[in-house]
């Protein structure tokens, strides 16, 4: 009798009903911020493994990419314009990973991994 008082708002609606459309839809696992700039990537030196996305927000004044491979995984994001952000989400497995900003530019021979922009990543058990 008490369980139904307290819950006599949602009663005469079916569950269905009761469910609010989501206005954002969150992406799935961790979120893990990187921050790209000239010369470098800023992210944690390790992560557990999962579901992750990455929040990519490029904080310097040229585009930049964002590129996680090895321990079979490939995947990047675009290029990302001073200021902007993108997503990139990926599950990892235990064991060592290269991120790196993939962009190239050889008409001004700056090859921005080369630059600065790689370091590796380590995805340990939770
Ligand atoms: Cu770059």
């Amino acid at each position: 009798m008490l369980a139904c008082a307290a819950s006599l708002a949602g009663c005469d609606r079916p569950p269905a009903a009761r469910r609010r459309p989501a206005a954002v839809v969150r992406p799935p696992g961790l979120l893990v911020e990187v921050r790209l700039r000239e010369w470098g990537i800023d992210v944690a030196d390790s992560l557990p493994v999962g579901p992750i996305t990455f929040v990519v927000r490029n904080a310097g004044h040229e585009d930049h990419a964002f590129r996680i491979h090895d321990n079979g995984v490939d995947a990047a994001t675009g290029e990302v314009e001073p200021g902007l952000a993108a997503t990139l989400t990926v599950t990892l497995t235990p064991g060592r990973y290269a991120l790196e900003c993939p962009v190239k530019e050889p008409e001004e021979n700056e090859d921005h991994a080369l630059l600065g922009m790689r370091r590796p990543l380590h995805v340990v058990p939770r």
